[in-house]
């Protein structure tokens, strides 16, 4: 960290761009793709645009986003690591760098409830967080708490996952012999390993989790880490009325080192941020912008035949859910109005 940053609250440089993940506005576009492993990111931007030269900002956080364009749509691509703080930087941080609505796809890898095979793709309308619970006495079990919490479920965008999905089953290689399953609820948790189910040496009391999960919720597939905060970030964004930029920022300490591959462009440099309240004339947005977001999940870990998928696979499925991806990005109407201006953006055809 080398740079002055401002605002306590919500710390930014001095020439606006988010703490963490050190990108600014006009830097991120409004259709998003969000994955786990630098390598997803960089596998779906070779399918950019070669016009306009993709942008790419590397955070000293270890967060990507590569901006460009797919079939002449702006999107971004955004790898953010792994976990729910990683998944609430990654909402937040760009939420206040975007006019607009933000229409977010994670795409990751999972561990499969049911019987289908490794490489296979789940697509859910609808995530429960399962949390490690603290107050639970773990060494001696002796607790009236439960060890573990289940949350309500979390509805993904329905047209989105809708969206998705046809994306998936149109684009599906005829050489990759897994499929597309639908409208199934996944679990999102803590940590890979306890609240997952996982046994490791410590007492997780943990050995019945899944088949508790499984009977409250019959439709249960997946298991992951980041998708339930999203959809629950995105469905509990109410409006644009609020934003951080009424805040008058404090002067605090250091900053965000980010690499990138494209300078931005010096109409934008040392602007305050767009936030998302209005539209290019300063008028309010009707209907308000919105947060919508679903996932795609690649079924990397069977917990039902103990199979893990090989480098072959993930490659092969890989190729063909980015490319699902950015299909039903691209094909996801936005209305003009609730769009990112264009103009200083690194996705302006110049
Ligand atoms: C654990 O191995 C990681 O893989 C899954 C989980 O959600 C967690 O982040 O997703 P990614 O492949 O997107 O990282
Ligand atoms: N990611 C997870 O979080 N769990 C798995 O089992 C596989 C990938």
């Amino acid at each position: 960290m080398k740079d002055l940053i401002l605002d306590a609250n919500f710390p930014r440089t001095l020439d606006q761009r988010v703490y963490h993940l050190g990108i600014r506005s006009g830097e991120v576009a409004n259709r998003i793709v969000t994955v786990g492993a630098p390598s997803r990111a960089n596998g779906i931007a070779s399918l950019l645009d070669a016009s306009p030269r993709p942008f790419t900002v590397t955070s000293e956080r270890g967060f990507t986003t590569i901006t460009g364009r797919y079939k002449g749509v702006p999107v971004s691509i955004v790898s953010i690591g792994m976990g729910y703080p990683n998944a609430d930087f990654f909402v937040r941080e760009v939420r206040e760098c975007l006019t607009g609505d933000m229409v977010v796809i994670r795409l990751g890898s999972c561990g499969g409830l049911i019987d289908v095979p490794v490489g296979t793709i789940v697509v859910p309308k609808a995530s429960i967080a399962i949390t490690r619970n603290y107050d639970f006495e773990f060494i001696d079990g002796g607790s009236s708490e439960p060890p573990y919490r289940i949350s309500k479920p979390v509805d993904a965008d329905p047209q989105l996952h809708r969206t998705l999905s046809d994306a998936l089953q149109r684009t599906r290689p005829p050489t990759v012999s897994t499929g597309v399953i639908d409208n199934t609820i996944n679990a999102s948790a803590d940590s890979f390993y306890s609240s997952q189910g996982r046994q490791t040496s410590f007492p997780d009391h943990n050995e019945t989790l899944i088949e508790q999960m499984k009977s409250n919720h019959a439709n249960l597939a997946t298991l992951e880490m980041e998708t339930f905060h999203i959809l629950h970030l995105a469905a509990n964004w109410p409006s644009a009325t609020q934003t951080t930029a009424t805040v008058t920022p404090p002067v605090t300490a250091l900053p965000v080192a980010p690499a990138m591959t494209v300078p931005p462009s010096p109409s934008t440099q040392g602007q305050p941020p767009n936030v998302s309240t209005s539209d290019a004339e300063g008028k309010p947005l009707r209907p308000k912008p919105r947060i919508r977001a679903a996932a795609a999940q690649m079924v990397f870990a069977s917990r039902t035949s103990q199979d893990f998928i090989t480098p072959e696979t993930v490659a092969e499925i890989e190729a063909w859910s980015g490319r699902a991806v950015l299909e039903a990005l691209v094909g996801f109407e936005i209305e003009p109005h609730h769009l990112h201006e264009e103009a200083g953006s690194v996705w302006e055809l110049r």
